[in-house]
Order: C-alpha cells, then sequence, then structure tokens
C-alpha cells in the first residue's frame, strides 16, 4: 500500500510509488484527501437525508437522489450522491484524485476518449449500522469486461476504477472494506469464496470477515481507498455500535453508460462546470436538423453540438 498526503487544493498526479502498488495490488490509499470542512459538509447533507419525517424507504426520491438498498445486509444507499448538494459536485472532480483517476482508468489519448476523459457509472452514499457488511464479489479470474485490470506499454486502460470516500473513521469492527491484494490479476477462483461471497446463505457474519488472503483497510474520514474494481472485495460487518459512512465513485471512460437506470438532472447538469459536466454526461444526442421531413421531433435532451463525425 502506499499513500499520499493531499488535503489541499493543488492538483495531485499520480506518484511513481502510487503507479507501482496500483499495478502490483490493485488498490492505492490517498490519505487526508479531503478537508476536514468537506466532510462535515457532505455529512450534514447526508443527516437531513436521514432525518426526514417519515424516514425514506428503499425505492423512494428525493428530488433526484435514490433511496436504494440490495436485499440483504449491505445497508442504505443514496444513490445519484451528486445531485444531493455542491459538497458533493465537488467530489466529480476532486484535484485530490481526479489525475490519478484519469491515469488509472487510463486509455487518455486515442478513441476511448471521444467524448472526454471519464465517465461516472455510479455514485452514491453508503450508511451502514450494526451487523451490516457486504459479501466479497469481483476478482480477475471473472474477466468482466466492464470492471477489467488492463495495463500496456506502461499505461492502464482499466475498466472501471473505484473511489472508495472515508466520511467517517473506519477502524476494527467499524465494517471496513476488505480486498484481496492481487487479486485483480488472478486467474483462478479464490478457494474460499463460497464462504465468504456477497448474496451467500449462512449463519455466520455477512461480511468478508476472516477470509483467508483478505486484508481490512482501515482509513480516516477525509481518506480515500483507489482501486479498479476487478479487484476481489467486500467488507467486514459492522461490529461497533454507530455508523460507518461512505461515499463510492465509479468511473471508466467516456464510452460507458449508467450501471443503474439513472440519469442526471437538468438541475444538475445546470449547475456543474463543463469539466464535470463532461464527466457526468459526455455524450449527449445532437438535434436532428436540417432536417427534410419538416417538425420532425428530436431525441430527448438533444443539444446543438456540432456533428459527431466519428475518427
Ligand atoms: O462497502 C464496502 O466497503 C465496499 C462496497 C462495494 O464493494 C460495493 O458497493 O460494490
Ligand atoms: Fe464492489
Amino acid at each position: 500500500m502506499t499513500e499520499s498526503n493531499s488535503k489541499s487544493s493543488v492538483v495531485c498526479i499520480p506518484t511513481e510509488e502510487e503507479v507501482f502498488y496500483f499495478d502490483l495490488n490493485g488498490f492505492i490509499v490517498l490519505k487526508g484527501a479531503l478537508s476536514d470542512r468537506h466532510i462535515e459538509d457532505c455529512n450534514a447533507i447526508i443527516d437531513k437525508f436521514l432525518n426526514v419525517d417519515p424516514p425514506l424507504r428503499h425505492g423512494e426520491w428525493i428530488g433526484a437522489v435514490h433511496a436504494h438498498t440490495y436485499s440483504g445486509t449491505e445497508g442504505f444507499n443514496l444513490q445519484q450522491i451528486y445531485e444531493a448538494g455542491e459538497p458533493f459536485e465537488r467530489l466529480i472532480d476532486h484535484p485530490s484524485w481526479i489525475e490519478k483517476i484519469k491515469h488509472f482508468v487510463g486509455g487518455q489519448v486515442g478513441f476511448d476518449v471521444k467524448h472526454g476523459p471519464l465517465f461516472i457509472d455510479e455514485n452514491f452514499a453508503s450508511i451502514r449500522g450494526p451487523g451490516d457488511a457486504i459479501g466479497i464479489h469481483s476478482g480477475g479470474h471473472k474477466r468482466t469486461k466492464r470492471t477489467q485490470f488492463r495495463q500496456f506499454n506502461g499505461q492502464f486502460f482499466c475498466g472501471q476504477v473505484d473511489l472508495l470516500i472515508a466520511l467517517s473513521d473506519i477502524g476494527p469492527g467499524d465494517g471496513g472494506t476488505m480486498i484481496v491484494p492481487g487479486s485483480h490479476k488472478s486467474n483462478f477462483e479464490h478457494p474460499d469464496l463460497r464462504k465468504y461471497s456477497m448474496g451467500r446463505d449462512g449463519d455466520k457474519l455477512p461480511g468478508a470477515d476472516g477470509m483467508p488472503g483478505a486484508q481490512e483497510i482501515f482509513l480516516d474520514a477525509g481518506d480515500v481507498l483507489v482501486f479498479v474494481d476487478a479487484l476481489m472485495h467486500g467488507s467486514a460487518t459492522r461490529i461497533n455500535e454507530g455508523e460507518r459512512r461512505i461515499c463510492v465513485f465509479r468511473y471508466g471512460a467516456s464510452w460507458g453508460n449508467f450501471r443503474h437506470p439513472y440519469y442526471p438532472s437538468d438541475e444538475l447538469l445546470e449547475r456543474l462546470t463543463q469539466t464535470q459536466k463532461q464527466i457526468v454526461l459526455p455524450q449527449q444526442p445532437i438535434r436532428r436538423t436540417p432536417n427534410r421531413i419538416s417538425d420532425y421531433p428530436d431525441p430527448p435532451h438533444a443539444t446543438d453540438q456540432d456533428l459527431y463525425r466519428g475518427g
């Protein structure tokens, strides 16, 4: 593991150590990536969502934010969290990580960046209490294209690079993320996968607690775990009282599409900078004009942008 200290607004490019360890292990940790003030602002917004009366239930919307749970013990998610206010909008292209993410998603010259440098295909806040966890999932042996790890000629070409941003301190008993270092390159299924996997039946803790070869990542609020999604990962079970709070932002190439069928709101798109907008919605359809058939309708959200000519 390597750590870098980047609490300021200086744009941080990946260090040689980060490149080495991201390649070797499939993850790095950025220490102190967010300021205390920024963490407080994000948590204050999450508090408001959690305190609405009656409480938000799975499937309900609050504006453009969607309350979501999986069926088991994975906790409560606020999907499309970048819609929840400026402190979350800033996470889209935060200087502590944006250049590192571009480097690790890679392919920054050529066809992959036809629509821009990146695309966020999922973003959410996750809140977990005692007993909650997510079992182990992913792994290089699956060869999933969407989440793949690839490196060629000194450049990365990864399908999906995840940022897991700690909004609370995550120490022993708090249900830290668990990863199997190097498993983004594995060719064989972990022999104990079934005992620790997501969605399994069983009477033991629902997380990856005690999984051979796995490592629990402890973070202070404001630290960020950066990993290629092909890395085998999950979490330990939260044992302590109180909540574990994180945000997850998943980045891939500009031609990607949303994991869940969400779409950014017009209000968000109006508020964002051009750089942020291109990461949130790299591809926008063009108007069907000029048109030989009069009054032929435009696609939804059509813009006047120049015609895409391929290439
Ligand atoms: O909760 C964690 O620590 C990991 C989350 C995760 O892997 C996921 O949501 O896909
Ligand atoms: Fe995951």
